[in-house]
């Protein structure tokens, strides 16, 4: 009796043993999964819902003070004729993408895809009857890229759903608050989307936010059964602060880390143990909106992938389809362009981690072994001096036509680069060669 009693006691104050939490441990295949997702470097947000017939953006439930039943009637007139998933993938392939993340279900509650758990899908309350999601996995199969899922925590439809900081706005639902219905009901959704999709390369949570910090989302348990479902599936939660036990990817909404032009990452430290993604929209919207047309130039979007991998990131670039289900123009038209930059230049960041040169005003630099990727966005002048040693360098040459640079010794710990010309092009490469 008293050797149970130690035993306990010691288990408590080591903190070990089953009667405390067990800390998340990642399985091999989702170390193994981890590191494949930053070598992809570049993925496509979807976020496409009824509300894309509204074409006001994925918030207009809540903009317009729309009443949850009036809203819900959207479901019927929803018939995106255009739809056509082959052609989405092979766009955001072509466009040198590793992956679509896409918002299986969004803040106003409709599910895109077939489930059992609730009629507010698209197979039961629309004429268009066909599981998006099921088209696209098979899709994303065929053509070799990965299925990422959004998946809202919080719910503007379901009266089950604690109601939150946002839903205080909105007309109230009749029926009351039940949080172990509402939890039962995400994890069966969140079961068949892991359950009938094929391998799923990641869940992307988002709205924790709509709780202050003491309401228990239960995150351990809901973790535990997507990990127990599918151990290499990547969990991401957009809650804006650091990442909590069993999350296996960080996120940032658009900005890189460690930036807070937004206002959603203040006080977020970057993990250095975790993959990072920043998530940020092509114009000012996430859903489709009509209006909006203040598109990033291509150059921009391309900069924007190239300082992200530069500060250890992947690039999760945001498009809102149409209500036909065809992606808007502008995108397609950039996505194109992307795809020229990334044929000829992906190598640079493919595979690669945030280089030994942290970020500078000029650029940043990504590294595949001992391979040095200078990437210079911004320099008005013919030489550059980075803070390495000339004594590290073996050689330098210019990733476009493979012409060699001189280098000049510049102190005890940097070099000057003579480049040929004063860099013109969106992102001029420079190739080092690191000693052993
Ligand atoms: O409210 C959402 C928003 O609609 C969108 O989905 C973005 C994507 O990062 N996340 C939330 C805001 O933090």
């Amino acid at each position: 009796m008293r050797k149970t009693f130690i035993t306990l006691m010691a288990a408590l104050a080591l903190g070990t043993g089953s009667v405390c939490a067990q800390a998340y441990q990642p399985s091999p295949e989702n170390i193994q999964a981890r590191k494949e997702f930053q070598d992809m470097k570049f993925g496509i947000f979807i976020h496409w819902g009824i509300y894309s017939m509204l074409a006001d953006g994925e918030w207009v439930q809540h903009s317009k003070r729309i009443d949850r039943n009036e809203y819900s009637k959207l479901a019927a007139g929803f018939y995106p004729s255009r739809f056509n998933a082959h052609e989405w993938v092979k766009a955001f392939k072509d466009a040198g993408a590793g992956y679509v993340t896409i918002t299986s279900r969004h803040h106003d509650g409709f599910s895109m895809f077939d489930t059992k758990a609730t009629d507010y899908d698209i197979i039961d309350a629309t004429p268009f009857k066909r599981d998006i999601l099921k088209e696209l996995a098979d899709e994303c199969e065929k053509q070799g890229i990965k299925l990422h899922i959004y998946y809202s925590h919080m719910d503007w439809f379901r009266p089950d759903y604690p109601l939150g900081g946002t839903s205080q706005a909105l007309p109230q639902p009749e029926g009351s608050a039940n949080w172990n219905s509402y939890f039962n009901f995400m994890n069966t959704q969140l079961t068949e989307i892991l359950t009938n999709y094929g391998k799923i390369g990641a869940i992307w949570f988002d709205g924790m936010w709509d709780h202050p910090n003491n309401f228990d989302w239960q995150l351990d348990e809901q973790y535990a059964l997507i990990h127990k479902l599918q151990p290499a599936c990547l969990i991401g939660n957009n809650h804006h602060t650091a990442p909590h036990e069993g999350e296996d990817f960080q996120l940032f909404e658009q900005d890189l880390p460690g930036e807070n032009s937004a206002g959603f990452s203040g006080g977020q430290k970057v993990s250095d143990m975790l993959p990072l993604e920043s998530c940020q929209t092509m114009n000012n919207t996430w859903g489709y909106s009509i209006t909006d047309k203040s598109y990033k130039s291509t150059d921009e979007l391309i900069r924007r992938l190239v300082k992200s991998a530069g500060m250890n990131s992947n690039l999760l670039l945001n498009i809102g389809p149409r209500p036909d289900g065809q992606l808007p123009d502008e995108a397609m038209t950039r996505l194109k362009e992307i795809g020229k930059w990334t044929k000829r230049y992906g190598g640079t960041i493919y595979g690669t981690r945030g280089g030994l040169i942290k970020p500078q005003p000029w650029g940043v630099s990504t590294q595949k072994d001992n391979t040095l990727y200078l990437h210079i966005l911004d320099l008005k002048e013919q030489s550059l001096t980075i803070p390495l040693s000339a004594k590290k360098i073996k050689s330098a040459r210019m990733y476009d036509d493979g012409s060699k640079l001189k280098l000049q010794k510049h102190g005890k710990d940097s070099t000057v680069i003579n480049l040929p010309s004063v860099p013109q092009s969106v992102d001029t490469i420079v190739e080092i060669t690191l000693k052993k």
